[in-house]
């Protein structure tokens, strides 16, 4: 047995309250080391003749990753408390595994096993309940449509007549996606994330000026007030890019302290190192990155907490807004976001905090920080297998459960989930202009647990490389946009929305990820519906031999209406199916 590879730790992703009274537990075990793993639980003070009262619950296994097994139970303890061990078995050797170690019967100090002395509804993590069932669209303001051309900012180029740059400008703003809210309802998406639209310099606008004033370019207070109005009578949450991380350089009280230096009354604001405040060859204090123009802000310093925090009830309470999405998340002291978390659940206890944060961030969704973080590592795993071919399934299908076992379920359930934003190349440009593969992802990206979110444009075939390449004009033409590849990212959302069981979090993978193959498949059920997704990830046809419970049945594609019978499903290269059983 391969001891030192078992790991267990109560709370976070190991141990987790699901609801009121159900505990969550998992156990990582050496990659196919171990044959059984029971869990020992009962109440830390309940005892007769001196010994302790528990009972005993199989543990299934959960997933396989690289170097891992990963085992989860429920259990619903009685009095809001328990205590727990793991008993484990290789075939060979059987031991028990606490928090002090390992032993060969269940020890008279229970001390010796693992506990949550009290399940706290604060332990409980309660995202708002709306998310689950919603798929974002993401939009960059400048680049998605210029319904106002008396706003355009100098020297605005015609629209789509040339590359995106870092410092161009085509005059998108808030009344363009006034005027598309009826595309985006045709299309079916149930929210739109938009990076920031306050007053700031460039076309990203992640250098801020006024954190109180939209930008003149993108419009005024009443456009938005327009636009979150019309947004929610079409049933469209609207979620904000908050940038706390670091101002603009034309932030005033960073304008303050450039000039004035260590007399100016903002001089705690920033993080400076030394008088006068230099720029070149390297700033001489605390940026993003290394670009000056984005000075870090010192949240330490409870002038600039409060500062903060009036801006983020203001758009709240002001123009009730849905979300905040925050930039740079995992750069901020996470001691701000707990009293923004506080401070902002009171007044709307369903805003949705999404952080920017592009790695594993246990620590940072317990409950008390984020609803969630854009999943990142869900993106890679798609595209190195689905775009680029560059893994194997079996190691995608590793992958996915790595990812899948670094939160609680509940966490994963509302996962920001996407295939690319502003910051990475087009899907598309990935997947080689293959439009065949895209299709793919997006019909694996919309029958995945979590919140989905789809970039402007990937909709229709937009194509574009690395930050600015991925922010070209939306194409409106509708001769230019494809349109079947429309028509089944819309088929995906209509489906997502009739049946909600496709984004249940059931079986994670019909497969060992040993089985070879090339077929991803994963089953998604309520009970009463089942529904089995299947995805060829090679370039050939492929036969997918249906597991036992589906073989013989006849099923009914839902993407295609077509029904199929059988022990095997033919699938083209790069194809999939939606099967009703
Ligand atoms: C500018 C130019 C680009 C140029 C770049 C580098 O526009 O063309 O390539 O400079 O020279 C904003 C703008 C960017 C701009 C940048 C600086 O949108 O266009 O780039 O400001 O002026 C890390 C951070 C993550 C961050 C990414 C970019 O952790 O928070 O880097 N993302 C946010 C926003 C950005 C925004 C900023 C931050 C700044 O979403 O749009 O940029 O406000 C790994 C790492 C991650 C890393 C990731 C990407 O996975 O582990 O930590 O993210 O790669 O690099
Ligand atoms: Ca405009």
């Amino acid at each position: 047995m391969l001891k030192e590879a078992i790991y267990h730790r109560p709370l976070d992703n190991f141990a987790y309250l699901s609801g009121e009274d159900e505990v969550h537990i998992r156990l990582k075990t050496g990659k196919k080391d171990i044959s059984t793993v029971t869990l020992l639980h009962g109440d830390p003070y309940e005892f007769e003749d001196g010994k302790w009262i528990h009972s005993e619950t199989e543990m299934i296994r959960s997933g396989t990753d690289s170097l891992y097994d990963y085992w989860f139970a429920k259990v619903k303890p009685a009095y809001r408390r328990i205590r727990y061990g793991f008993q484990i078995s290789d075939g060979t050797e059987t031991a028990i595994y606490g928090e002090r170690g390992y032993t060969d019967e269940v020890p008279s100090d229970v001390a010796f096993l693992f506990t949550i002395p009290f399940l706290h509804p604060s332990l409980i993590f309660r995202a708002p309940e709306w998310v689950k069932d919603t798929v974002w669209y993401q939009i960059f303001p400048e680049r998605f449509a210029n319904g106002d051309k008396e706003n355009d900012p100098e020297g605005t180029l015609p629209w789509g007549s040339d590359e995106p740059e870092v410092d161009n400008f085509f005059g998108g703003d808030l009344q363009g996606v006034i005027d598309h809210i009826p595309y985006l309802k045709d299309l079916g998406i149930s929210g739109i994330y938009f990076t920031p639209i306050f007053k700031a310099y460039s076309n990203h606008k992640y250098d801020t000026i006024d954190y109180l004033e939209i930008d003149p370019s993108f419009g005024t207070k009443e456009t938005l007030r327009k636009l979150i109005d019309v947004c929610h009578e079409n049933g469209i949450k609207v979620m904000l890019d908050a940038v706390f991380n670091h101002s603009g350089f034309y932030f005033p009280q960073f304008q303050d302290v450039f000039k004035n230096g260590e007399k100016s009354k903002y001089k705690d604001w920033f993080h400076l190192w030394e008088f006068p405040i230099k720029t070149e060859p390297r700033p001489n204090y605390d940026t993003f990155g290394f670009f000056p123009e984005m000075p870090k802000l010192n949240t330490d310093n409870t002038e600039v907490a409060d500062y903060l925090i009036k801006v983020g009830k203001y758009w709240l309470q002001e123009f009730d807004i849905d979300g905040w999405r925050l930039d740079v998340a995992n750069e901020v002291d996470p001691k701000f976001w707990l009293r923004f978390n506080s401070e902002l659940k009171k007044i709307k206890p369903d805003l949705y905090i999404l952080g920017e944060i592009w790695h594993d961030s246990m620590p940072w969704l317990r409950g008390d920080q984020f609803d969630a973080v854009m999943n990142y590592p869900f993106t890679s795993n798609v595209l190195d297998l689905f775009a680029k071919g560059e893994i194997t399934l079996k190691e995608f299908v590793e992958g996915i459960t790595a990812v899948l076992h670094m939160y609680p379920k509940p966490v994963n359930e509302v996962a920001f989930n996407l295939i690319g934003s502003h910051d990475t190349p087009r899907v598309l440009t990935v997947c080689g202009g293959n439009k065949e593969k895209l299709k793919q992802i997006f019909t694996l990206m919309l029958t995945f647990p979590g919140s989905p979110c789809i970039y402007y444009g990937d909709e229709i075939g937009m194509d574009g490389g690395p930050d600015p390449g991925c922010r070209k004009c939306m194409v409106w033409e509708e001769g230019q946009q494809d349109r079947e590849l429309f028509s089944h990212v819309k088929k995906l959302l209509s489906l997502r929305k009739e049946l909600p069981v496709l984004a249940n979090d059931s079986d994670t993978f019909l497969m060992e990820p040993e089985d070879g193959g090339n077929c991803l498949a994963y089953k998604r059920t309520d009970g009463t519906r089942a529904v089995l997704v299947v995805l060829n990830a090679s370039d050939k046809a492929e036969k997918y031999s249906l597991p036992s419970e589906f073989a013989g049945r006849t099923g009914t594609d839902l993407l295609n209406g077509k029904s199929s019978s059988g022990t095997s499903l033919a699938l083209d290269a790069y194809g999939f199916s939606i099967i009703e059983y």
